[in-house]
């Protein structure tokens, strides 16, 4: 049997004592200031409404408000006030959590010649590969099979989609990410003004939804790693390769820049919303909790975006036990493990016969760190931007994929082995050369 190993436990969301503010959810939406004038009267002070964009968000009925509770002595009364208020969907508190990572390892270097698995012609390989990403291919059969994809396509900085990466912020100068990060073309940058009118003073790429301004920078590397793996860029003699050779990677940071790095219910809203209006057509959630927040759930399912969830590194079953985002099981997202080099569900990653989509490479990760630096890192956070960038490859070949076709086409072309069996709902191994050839535009 697995066992729980809780000091392996990567990016768990623990819940922190609530702050004095709240997420409401109302079930219309806002259209001048009078309609916010009954939570002053219940006894709390508006302090923002998150910019869930109609178009952007179709499935949201109403507004989702950020408020502070005016007076903590009748906190009880105010809650209880507000929670029966007809105008209201919920209210919950305005959550923190921290953010923990698996220890790293070392890991030994592959050192085998590699086995090609198909023939030369049907195989394409960047000229900075490298020996120790095993999961892009390895010798053991075990990878996504890249190589074979990216004969097809190597994902596109002009056709592909916008990838959100949900994080701790990136590197935006790692001389392996800067060329395929998302220009924000309508921004003119360095001016101190928001030029664009999204809200957000020069936002050239990204946004930072904790500190709320236009610099995701990744003061711990989570967030930088993630990001190396679906779209570091390929075939520039340098460093790694990612999934995606080209891609248009927009950082969204919604950790602060301690060492133990925190994040809150408002910061996630926030990095949504603000992915989904901006463009992204994917995001990419290496992060997650015990805790279910409504508001959180209501922001993932409403977008129009699709959204991939690591499954969470406690060695636990989400099946009886869940995970957040990753065990919210909406239609347009889907929860990943964690696979090793040997094929094998790793020692740490949650599974779920029913709730865990699939599986991807997740220990001894070898990507991008920050300082222009590369490094390894395990956990089911590794996997989840392995799947992501599939799905960048599948939108570069095929950018009218609706989300349905796309979570197809990701479940069919797994790989499946005997021991994520009953593990997963695929039981495989997300494949990105099967996926592709199920668009059947090859
Ligand atoms: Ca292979
Ligand atoms: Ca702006
Ligand atoms: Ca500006
Ligand atoms: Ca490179």
């Amino acid at each position: 049997m697995l066992k729980t190993v809780s000091q392996n436990n990567p990016t768990s969301l623990i819940s922190r004592s609530p702050k004095n503010q709240y997420v409401v959810s109302l079930k219309e939406r806002i259209n001048d200031k009078e309609d916010l004038q009954f939570l002053q009267q219940d006894g709390f002070r508006h302090i923002e409404t998150f910019a869930f964009n109609q178009q952007n968000f179709p499935a949201l009925q109403g507004d989702m408000v950020l408020v502070e509770l005016r007076d903590e002595a009748n906190a009880v009364q105010a809650l209880n006030d507000l929670s029966q208020d007809p105008r209201i969907r919920f209210i919950e508190p305005d959550r923190e959590f921290e953010l923990q990572e698996v220890p790293e390892y070392k890991s030994s270097l592959e050192s085998a010649g590699r086995v090609d698995d198909a023939s030369p012609a049907a195989r394409k390989k960047p000229n900075d590969l490298s020996a120790r990403q095993w999961g892009l291919d390895s010798s053991r059969g075990t990878d996504i099979d890249a190589p074979e994809a990216w004969a097809s396509t190597v994902g596109s900085r002009s056709d592909g989609p916008i990838i959100a990466v949900i994080d701790t912020g990136v590197e935006t100068d790692h001389p392996d990410l800067r060329d395929n990060l998302w220009v924000n073309s309508r921004e003119i940058p360095g001016n101190g003004r928001d030029d664009d009118g999204n809200g957000v003073i020069d936002d050239v790429h990204g946004f930072d939804a904790y500190f709320q301004d236009g610099e995701p920078e990744d003061a711990h590397g989570h967030g930088t790693h993630c990001a190396g793996i679906l779209g570091a860029t390929g075939n520039n003699r340098r460093g790694v390769t990612g999934v995606n050779w080209q891609a248009r990677i927009m950082p969204i940071k919604i950790f602060d820049n301690s060492a133990k790095p925190k994040t809150s219910t408002s910061a996630i809203l926030r990095g949504v919303a603000y992915a989904a209006n901006n463009g992204a057509r994917l995001t990419s959630n290496s992060w997650g909790s015990g805790g279910a927040s409504r508001s959180i759930r209501q922001a993932f399912s409403s977008s129009r975006a699709f959204h991939f969830m690591g499954a969470g590194n406690d060695s636990q079953d989400n099946d009886s036990k869940p995970f957040y985002p990753a065990s919210y099981g909406l239609n347009n997202s889907l929860s990943v493990a964690a696979v090793d080099k040997r094929g094998k569900l790793s020692s740490f990653s949650n599974f779920g016969e029913k709730s865990v989509d699939l599986a991807a490479p997740g220990s001894s990760i070898y990507s991008t760190v920050p300082g222009g630096r590369y490094g390894t890192k395990s956990g089911t956070s590794m996997a989840t931007p392995f799947v992501t960038g599939v799905a960048g490859l599948l939108l570069s070949a095929a950018p009218g994929l609706t989300n349905g076709q796309l979570r197809q086409a990701l479940l069919e072309g797994v790989v499946p082995n005997s021991d994520l069996a009953g593990k997963t709902v695929t039981g495989g191994v997300v494949n990105a050369k099967n996926s592709l050839a199920r668009l059947g535009g090859r």
